[in-house]
């Protein structure tokens, strides 16, 4: 199945359009889980263990487990499997993007190494840039759109319409999504006029301060669906006791139903 047919399945199956990052921060895990032998994978794994009915997805940033070098990546494989395992799609955020060659080996590695069920890609390069991952066709490519932190404002301001109605023209397969930053609700209602059902990934909810209610009013589609808030540390660091588990689906049932309240508000 293709990556947005499994997105669509997990929304309708756990009413939900939660999507938990996994950035990993071995300073905040609890002690006991440090003491085993892949605290990484098995931190992941409680967490997973527990939210797994509340998501629609989940969304590891390479970034927190390339820090720690092999040992990092190997257990970001593990995760990955285990998670695909449950049902559930992974969007393993790289924001990737290079000249043609090099994306295309970018991309052999985030789909064939990493067997991520989609990913995140910077258009900065443009098309070309983007084209190999266009190319496989059944995962989930989500451009850049206008990102959530205070620089956006640098260079995308100007741009960031022109990304979305790129992208439409891009989207031949039906593979391609956009990110827009929870910070900027405004623009996200002329995005989501751009681009119709394709799926916006939305991150910046929680210790960035996005504003919920208008993030998910402005960015679903018709139907109350294709919108995917991201939150990574309000819930998976919601404690760092030994309940860390239990503190992630309190975490995660309170976001899933406050997103739920304004899905179908207008
Ligand atoms: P929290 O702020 O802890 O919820 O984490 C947000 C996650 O979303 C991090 O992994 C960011 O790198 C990522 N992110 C943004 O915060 N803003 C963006 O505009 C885009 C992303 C992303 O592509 O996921």
């Amino acid at each position: 199945m293709k990556f947005l047919g499994k997105l669509d399945q997990t929304t309708d199956k756990n009413n939900s359009l939660l999507c938990i990052g996994l950035d990993i921060d071995l300073a905040r895990i609890p002690q006991t889980i440090l003491n085993k032998e892949d605290p990484i994978y098995i931190f992941n794994r409680e967490i997973v263990n527990a939210t797994k009915d509340l998501v629609c997805t989940y969304k590891p940033n390479i970034a927190f487990y390339e820090r720690y070098g092999i040992y990092g990546l190997s257990s970001l494989i593990k995760t990955i499997e285990f998670i695909q395992g449950t049902g559930i799609p992974v969007i393993l955020d790289a924001k990737r993007g290079d000249i043609g060659h090099s994306s295309a080996a970018y991309a052999e590695s985030i789909f064939k190494v990493y067997k991520a069920d989609a990913t995140t890609v910077n258009p900065y390069l443009g098309g070309d840039s983007v084209e190999p991952f266009l190319e496989y066709q059944e995962k989930g490519i989500f451009v850049l759109c206008l990102t959530s932190n205070p620089g956006a404002k640098d260079f995308q301001r100007e741009i960031f319409i022109n990304v979305a109605h790129e992208v439409k023209k891009w989207n031949k397969y039906g593979n391609c999504g956009l990110v827009v930053g929870a910070t900027k609700a405004e623009e996200l209602k002329e995005i989501r006029n751009t681009v119709e059902d394709m799926p916006i990934l939305i991150p910046g909810i929680g210790a960035q301060g996005g504003d919920l209610e208008s993030s998910v009013k402005y960015g679903v589609n018709k139907q109350g669906n294709r919108a995917i808030i991201n939150s990574s540390r309000g819930i998976i660091y919601a404690s760092k006791e030994d309940n860390f588990a239990e503190a992630a689906r309190n975490a995660a049932q309170k976001l899933r139903d406050g997103i739920n309240q304004f899905r179908w508000a207008k």
